[in-house]
């Protein structure tokens, strides 16, 4: 963004630019990342990337969310475990916003099978087996519209201008 553009637009001209231009996602820290005591660690690696938080919150999954949110997989053979373990204890849910955000999450999450999972993604850093893979995050853009309304109010999703934009964006 032309950064005298930026300084020049007013509140409601920004909000306006951000629905058309920016792409949200959701990311969701699941029980074994609270339990280990990564969350910090996990928000780190999304703030640091330059991406902005939207909406945060701590809360234990009912079984129907959980049975919404993974119902691609209602077919699997680990459809129940993985149901099961997500509402077993607390999570952190989450959606970040940026250029590119949903793929380039994915890049920072990592494979599927952390033992697959390249060094230097949260994945790869942190975890070893598929079923205690400490994050989730939606894989394409109309998988994270879905899942965002799914998991937040339009109230709760926060419309911010970030300062440091202007030094993150041409
Ligand atoms: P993703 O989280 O990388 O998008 P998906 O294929 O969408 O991976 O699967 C959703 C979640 O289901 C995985 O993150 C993992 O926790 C669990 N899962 C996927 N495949 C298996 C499996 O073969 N065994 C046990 N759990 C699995
Ligand atoms: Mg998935």
């Amino acid at each position: 963004m032309d950064l005298q553009l930026y300084w020049l637009m007013t509140k409601d001209e920004f909000i306006k630019f951000e629905e058309i231009a920016l792409e949200r996602t959701f990311i969701a820290i699941k029980p074994d990342g609270v339990q280990r005591g990564l969350v910090g660690e996990i928000i780190q690696r999304f703030e640091r990337k330059g991406f902005t938080l939207v909406s945060l919150k701590f809360m234990k999954v009912s079984r129907e969310l959980a049975e919404k949110h993974y119902d691609v997989h209602r077919d699997r053979p680990f459809f129940a475990g993985l149901v099961e373990f997500i509402t077993s204890a607390p999570i952190v849910a989450m959606v970040w916003e940026g250029d590119g955000v949903v793929a380039a999450s994915r890049k920072i999450i990592g494979a599927t099978n952390p033992l697959a999972a390249e060094p230097g993604t949260i994945r790869g850093d942190f975890a070893i087996n598929i079923g205690r893979n400490l994050i989730h995050g939606s894989d394409a853009i109309e998988t994270a519209q879905r899942e965002i309304a799914l998991w937040f109010t339009e109230e709760e999703l926060v419309s911010w201008q970030p300062h440091l934009s202007p030094w993150l964006h041409e």
